[in-house]
């Protein structure tokens, strides 16, 4: 997955590069620099030295020493005052530098903090938004897996808006279906009709055939087809139904797997194997970069093996995003990990 989002202390990042929120001195300071200075080890000081101070908005890099990491990158994000001197174009310039100095070192993974927004006090939605925002644009023309280090999850905030109108779509759908006395009924009933049918079955194969048919038509086995036939009988599968959608969109496969945030290795797996079962999350993260319906999402789920419910909230924020036609993957994570739900993508 390109771009994922964890929760985790980014000097414990077992990746090619981590960034550091340093200030213009590269020499040291609170904060993550503090952390990532006291485990890398005295060396990294010295290295920083030599490196003559780094201006706001641009980054420079290191060795990692004694992190896991192979290198260390220097970004030095704005001081926010109140957003109207430059402080996103510096930021932005923060991720993209670092980004570039990470692929001039051929680097495959990636690890940022949440730049400015500790101490430099950007206010952590919108340094959220303009991280994720930022990388994507770079992971939309690059192959590199990007984890977004969250250290507190209040950083990881939606906005006001979304989750309040997440929340009630959740009450109406989830909540009711678990207190509505209807649902309940029609449960228990179905689960009765279900144990009676397979007590009856069980009582047919201990009978003679035609006495058992007269008393117990619903149980009668249907006619049994070869096994041949029946598997010429196969439907579009989901790589099938993903290929011809892409076409159909007139995406290209890179387009429509980088959107989905998924690798291309998994997507190769997927194109190669017609029969390949993907998790519910890939599915769905498929589904998102295509654009579709709610049914044509449910049709394409069904061919994984999956459905969509109203049992479970990951359920519903997806069925929310996608019947109000909002298809931003990263958008769709924000809700899901506000909800503590799985993240989409592979
Ligand atoms: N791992 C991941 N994220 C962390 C960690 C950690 N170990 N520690 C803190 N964070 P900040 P800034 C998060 O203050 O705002 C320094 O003194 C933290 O929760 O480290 O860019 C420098 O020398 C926050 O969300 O950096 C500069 O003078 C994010 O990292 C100044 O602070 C950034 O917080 C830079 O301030």
């Amino acid at each position: 997955m390109p771009l994922q989002i964890v929760r985790n202390d980014i000097t414990k990042m077992n990746v090619d590069a981590i960034v550091n929120a340093a200030n213009t001195s590269l020499l040291g300071g609170g904060g993550v620099d503090g952390c990532i200075h006291r485990a890398a080890g005295p060396e990294l000081l010295e290295e920083c030295r030599k490196l003559g101070g780094c201006k706001t908005g641009s980054a420079k890099m290191t060795k990692g020493y004694v992190l896991p990491c192979k290198y260390v990158i220097h970004a030095v994000g704005p001081r926010w005052r109140d957003g109207s001197h430059g402080e996103r174009e510096l930021l932005v310039s923060c991720y993209r530098t670092s980004l570039e100095l990470a692929k001039g070192k051929k680097c495959e993974t990636v690890a940022f903090p949440l730049i400015s927004s500790g101490i430099y006090g950007y206010p952590k939605d919108q340094a959220l938004r303009v991280a994720i925002d930022t990388i994507c644009e770079f992971l939309l023309e690059n192959e590199m897996t990007v984890y977004l280090v969250i250290f507190d999850k209040k950083a990881y905030r939606i906005s006001g808006k979304l989750f309040e109108d997440l929340v009630e779509y959740i009450d109406d759908k989830y909540v009711d279906e678990h207190t509505d006395r209807y649902c309940e009924r029609m449960r228990r009933q179905n689960a009765f009709r279900k144990s009676r049918f397979d007590f009856e079955a069980e009582v047919y194969t201990r009978m003679d055939e035609s006495d058992a048919a007269d008393m117990f038509p619903m149980a009668v086995p249907k006619a049994a087809k070869s096994l041949e036939d029946a598997l010429k009988q196969l439907d579009e599968s989901f790589s099938e139904m993903l290929l011809r959608k892409i076409d159909e969109r007139g995406m290209t496969d890179a387009q429509c797997y980088r959107k989905a945030n998924i690798d291309r290795k998994l997507f190769s797996k997927i194109r190669s194997n017609r029969l390949y079962k993907p998790s519910k999350p890939t599915a769905i993260a498929f589904a998102i970069a295509l654009e579709l319906s709610l049914d044509e999402t449910k049709e394409m789920l069904g061919k994984a093996g999956f459905a969509l419910s109203h049992s479970n909230k990951f359920d519903i924020i997806i069925e929310y995003f996608i019947e109000n036609e909002n298809y931003n993957i990263f958008e769709i994570n924000e809700a899901l990990f506000a909800f503590d739900q799985s993240l989409l993508g592979g």
